[in-house]
């Protein structure tokens, strides 16, 4: 199949997921165009039947908010017609899946080229609820010719604030190379992160409110007074000076680590002892995935998407949403039994090679785009 691919480049769940299923698809044979305003950040150079077409967004004196969807809309129709796609697969419903539909009508012959939309969270739980947007997102994933969500909880959420009852959202869950995302006996860059006698506790996010960062620093600053330990913090988001500022009060600041957004968090991952994701809503949690594959337990919290990914108890503790001590104490109780700690580990990577394997995923999506 000739597959378009519109998505995020940045860092981010729905843009990893995106350029990791085109590049798998592309393995399989088929030819994957990339439609991004910038190069998605998990894609190499040169991939065999990849290819990259970039949104140009041109900015004008007129313009103080250039129309990005306009020149999204346009680069879909260019390539859609110039390379004779079959469908569009876009990832993240605002303006994405709105685009895709324009650009189909905007062929001569509209009906040829089909329009898969992937809801991956705050389209719908967020950004899509608001009244600037709520409208024409309802229209473009009613008007798709095929609905995706990475979680049941999103399309519970999808069908309640839409409040599209004929939507048919099929539920095809994200997936984690685990051949690459695995654990490292080595642990090769530790030493670089912190001393050989602490351990590790990691977040990684692009720090945005919806991560609660302060809940990740408070969480760390109390595990750190029962167990020798460093916060080593991924990522990048208008978060990051709370977060920079509580580290200090709580007088942990010699011990927490921003390392910015990074493109190999599969080498760091490897090097943690525990993952951290206080989140206050989480469609999936991609991250926490990839976490699990690198055998590292989990501490989260209970909110929807999260706990179709983490197995309370079994790889990691999902505790309410704020529940600050709850989690420090979870963290605590893992970190101090090497035994739970390795059980947890192996049984978060063997939920990442069972429910959420490339091979199991990938099928999924071929299926549907057969069946479209
Ligand atoms: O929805 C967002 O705000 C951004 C999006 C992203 O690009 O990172 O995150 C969502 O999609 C990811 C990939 O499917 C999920 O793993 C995240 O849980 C989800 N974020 C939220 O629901 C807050």
């Amino acid at each position: 199949m000739k597959i378009g691919i519109a998505c995020y480049p940045t860092y981010g769940g729905s843009g990893a997921v995106a350029t990791e299923l085109g590049m798998r698809l592309a393995q399989r044979g088929h030819e994957v165009h990339f439609v991004s305003y910038a190069h998605p950040f998990r894609l190499p150079r040169f991939l065999r039947n990849t290819y990259f077409h970039e949104i140009e967004v041109t900015r004008y004196p007129l313009f103080e908010y250039p129309p990005y969807s306009l020149a999204a809309t346009v680069a879909m129709h260019e390539v859609a017609t110039q390379r004779h796609l079959d469908l569009f697969h876009v990832h993240y419903a605002v303006p994405h899946a709105t685009s895709a539909l324009l650009a189909k009508q905007m062929l001569e012959e509209p009906s040829e080229l089909k329009v898969v939309t992937t809801l991956h969270g705050t389209d719908i739980t967020l950004v899509g609820q608001d009244p600037s947007y709520r409208s024409i997102v309802k229209f473009s994933i009613e008007r798709s010719d095929a609905l995706t969500a990475v979680s049941e909880y999103l399309k519970r959420e999808t069908l309640a604030r839409f409040g599209c009852a004929g939507c048919n959202v099929r539920v095809i869950p994200n997936f984690v190379d685990t051949d690459l995302f695995r654990h490292d006996t080595d642990k090769r860059n530790r030493g670089a992160l912190a001393e050989p006698e602490e351990k590790i506790l990691m977040h990684i996010s692009n720090f945005r409110p919806v991560k609660r960062i302060e809940d990740v620093v408070r969480v760390a600053a109390r595990t750190m007074d029962k167990v020798a330990a460093r916060l080593v913090l991924v990522g990048d988001g208008p978060d990051r000076p709370i977060a920079e500022e509580r580290a200090r009060n709580l007088g942990i600041g010699d011990r927490v680590l921003f390392l910015g957004k990074q493109e190999q968090v599969a080498e760091l991952l490897a090097c943690a002892d525990l993952f951290l994701l206080p989140s206050e809503s989480e469609s999936f949690g991609l991250s926490a995935l990839e976490a699990m594959s690198c055998e590292v337990p989990v501490v989260g919290t209970r909110n929807g998407g999260l706990e179709e990914v983490v197995e309370d108890g079994v790889c990691g503790r999902l505790l309410p949403v704020g529940a600050v001590d709850a989690m420090s104490d979870a963290a605590t109780q893992i970190l101090a039994d090497s035994e739970l700690h390795r059980k947890m580990g192996r049984a978060g990577r063997a939920i990442a090679e069972e429910k959420f394997s490339v091979e199991r995923i990938v099928a999924m999506y071929e299926r549907l785009y057969g069946e479209v």
